[in-house]
């Protein structure tokens, strides 16, 4: 290189320095801007600083991008403006901008229900390698779950004797049929998925009339593919009813599969104490960083790390103990069964390597950026892959597959490795010193519980206080980080706003973990950040005004809730009727855009944030915000800036509130509390 070359160099990159953001401008969380701030010290390259030297295609962005076949890609871009007098923008097979937005969504609901699903279908497999007794290493821990969830699978949970007594039927026996059935319904080619009934009755009618129960979950999911193909699907409305297929498959099917299986396998959660955010890592014990999404091997290193032995062994290589920490969804699933503390969310995998306290981080599947590789190479951390069909090609990693008739073993071995690489700490240990308290594990079974105790459990005492006013509505703010917009901020603006507004919040995921970090997941944060009506009630109950029901496939928990609060009457018959929102502020992934078609198939009024890729063909972008509404109940819309998303979702539960007839009460209510306050300071 020239001296002159050289110089131009420095002079880019000094330019390039001067245009980076702060750290303080890429996230709120401070622990965040800390690790930012600590790997551009050190000459590391995060996804925050990739943000802001790539930019996204402005015409993928808007969702015309068609790359379908070998004569593309086709660009169909909308102009600022618009379009004056008649669209005439064609690919060159002659798809027009709806055609190609509509099959580009369609792909990224396929992928997203392919991405649960197939994580249901490795449940259900583990599930029956234990029913079958084929594994030690797993056992059935909740029967009760079970014998509840069996009959909906159509699994008889009575026998009937010999002189036509009723009997209990064999548990093991229930549970090998179950897992049968569960795995069946991948693979089923007609009729309809067996959960679908546990909707209420009149949402199951409405799909049945609309055509759209899904089959089976395979099936879907490959129509989409078939349909999106060059020359197949050219008619947005009824790409859109696929959609709905292949996400209620998501939703109704291979998600709650999960959810069920798990709890049946591992125990359904109930509200458990736990810490969140980078703090949770201990400078002098062996860190280990779960991340991913199935919690079939993250239970066994669970169970592995405490192992007496496990901690001598620690001990002897010089550390104090062994701290497990999660990122992503493996965290949540862990956090609410273990109180295993979560150290962060999608935007902070890197940043949990760079502080340079991390042994291994073993990841499983889905939102493993391919970075933490790079990153983990300036340091001594270890990467371990685990699954079969996720690895990552970089010489350093190591891969430990995951196989449920070995995994305690191998969980065990995991554990050692890490145990062995404490000594090999390389750079200065630094760990941001953020940790928040936070309680999670809300199962809809624990809400019922939570709300009236187990001999008078029911959702009744919720929907009182909907009707009678104090809380406005039951919002779901779910999802991930993106890098191209303020990590957690809109999260947290959203959430503050919602409960504010005595609107009580569900949350999963990415936005679950901003919510620990934030401090949102205490009774305590009640009284400081809700409206009176909501913090009356979460005092009263003893509940956080932000209930952690889990990982992303437990959102089939929210449809659930959803369900129960139909169920207890007094708010409509149908899910559509409820006071009710969804939001994704920050949402990335295809599994978000899957998500969000099943919430609003399922009824609900669902904002994402960022951007939806649907700007460009305007004609299908109104099918989604607008027409949708009039078939389903339900409809899509998006709102990047966080206050107006909030206010978006609240003046939907008010128009649903005056809808059912209760919005007078609330104003009496308000009215009340003031008229108490006033007496109090009297
Ligand atoms: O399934 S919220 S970034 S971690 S995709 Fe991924 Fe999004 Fe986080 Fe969980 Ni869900
Ligand atoms: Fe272009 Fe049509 Fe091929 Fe898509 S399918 S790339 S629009 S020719």
């Amino acid at each position: 290189m020239t001296t002159e070359e050289v110089k131009t160099k420095v002079v880019v990159a000094k330019e390039k320095e001067k245009k980076a953001p702060k750290a303080e401008e890429l996230s709120i969380d401070p622990a965040t801007i800390q690790m930012i701030e600590r790997s551009r010290e050190m000459g590391i390259d995060t996804i925050f600083d990739r943000a802001q030297t790539m930019k996204a295609c402005n015409i993928g962005i808007q969702g015309t991008c068609c790359k379908n076949c070998a004569q593309g890609p086709c660009r169909l871009p909308l102009t600022k403006g618009g379009i004056e007098g008649e669209d005439t923008r064609k690919g060159l097979c002659g798809a027009t901008p709806e055609t190609i937005a509509a099959r580009n969504f369609a792909r990224m609901v396929a992928a997203g229900a392919a991405a649960h699903s197939d994580h249901g279908r490795g449940v259900a497999e583990t599930f029956l390698a234990a029913a079958r007794k084929e594994t030690e290493d797993y056992k059935i821990q909740d029967t009760k779950k079970l014998l509840e969830i069996a009959p909906d699978y159509g699994v008889d949970i009575t026998v009937e004797g010999e002189s036509g007594e009723i009997l209990d039927r064999d548990i093991d026996e229930i549970a090998v049929e179950l897992g049968e059935k569960a795995l069946g319904q991948w693979g089923q080619q007609q009729g309809e998925l067996c959960l679908l009934k546990r909707a209420p009755a009149p949402r199951y009618e409405l799909w049945k009339k609309l055509g759209v129960l899904p089959r089976g979950i395979d099936r879907e999911i490959v129509e989409i593919m078939h349909r999106t193909h060059m020359g197949v699907d050219q008619d947005y409305e009824n790409l859109g009813e696929q959609c709905t297929r292949a996400a209620l498959a998501d939703g109704w099917g291979g998600s709650m599969i999960a959810t069920d299986l798990q709890d049946v396998l591992f125990g359904c959660p109930y509200p458990l104490k736990s810490s969140a955010n980078l703090g949770i890592l201990k400078k002098d014990h062996v860190n280990i960083i779960i991340h991913g999404h199935e919690p079939l091997l993250s239970e066994m290193i669970v169970q592995a790390a405490e192992l007496p032995e496990m901690i001598q062994y620690a001990k002897e290589k010089g550390a104090k103990g062994i701290q497990l920490g999660g990122i992503c969804c493996t965290a949540n699933e862990i956090l609410i069964r273990h109180g295993v503390p979560l150290a962060g969310n999608f935007l902070q995998q890197e940043l949990a390597i760079v502080t340079g306290a991390v042994e291994a981080m073993v990841v499983d599947v889905q939102c493993i950026m391919e970075n933490v590789a790079n990153v983990a190479d300036c340091f001594h951390t270890k990467i371990i892959t685990t699954n079969p069909r996720a690895k990552i090609a970089s010489g350093k990693t190591l891969h430990i597959e995951f196989d449920e008739h070995t995994a305690f073993e191998d969980a065990k071995r995991i554990v050692r490795i890490a145990i062995e690489n404490f000594p090999n700490r390389e750079k200065p240990v630094v760990i941001p010193d953020y940790k928040s308290d936070l309680i999670a594990g809300f199962s809809y079974e624990a809400i019922n519980y939570h709300l009236g105790g187990t001999f008078r459990g029911s959702y009744v005492p919720l929907n009182d206080n909907i009707i009678n006013g104090r809380i406005r509505g039951v919002a779901g703010v779910v999802g991930c980080n993106n890098a191209r917009t303020m990590h957690d901020n809109s999260h947290i603006t959203i959430v503050k706003e919602l409960i504010k507004h005595d609107v009580i919040v569900l949350t999963t995921g990415c936005n679950a973990i901003t919510c620990g970090k934030e401090g949102l997941l205490t009774p305590e944060s009640a009284r400081v950040f809700c409206g009176p009506g909501l913090a009356e009630v979460c005092e009263t109950v003893g509940i956080p005004p932000v209930l952690h029901m889990g990982s992303c496939v437990d959102n089939s928990r929210i449809l659930m809730a959803a369900t129960e609060v139909v169920k207890a009457g007094g708010l409509g018959k149908d899910i559509s009727e409820l006071p009710a929102a969804g939001s994704a502020p920050e949402w990335m992934s295809e599994k978000a855009i899957s998500i969000g078609q099943y919430f609003v198939a399922s009824g609900v009024y669902t904002v994402f944030g960022v951007t939806l890729p649907v700007s460009g063909a305007p004609v299908f972008e109104d099918y989604l915000y607008k027409k949708l509404e009039g078939i389903y109940g339900g409809m899509w819309d998006m709102e990047p800036d966080p206050m107006e998303h909030a206010r978006k979702m609240i003046a939907h539960i008010d128009k649903k509130r005056k809808a059912l007839g209760i919005d007078k009460a609330r104003e009496r209510v308000l009215m009340d509390m003031a008229d108490r306050q006033k007496l109090e300071a009297a």
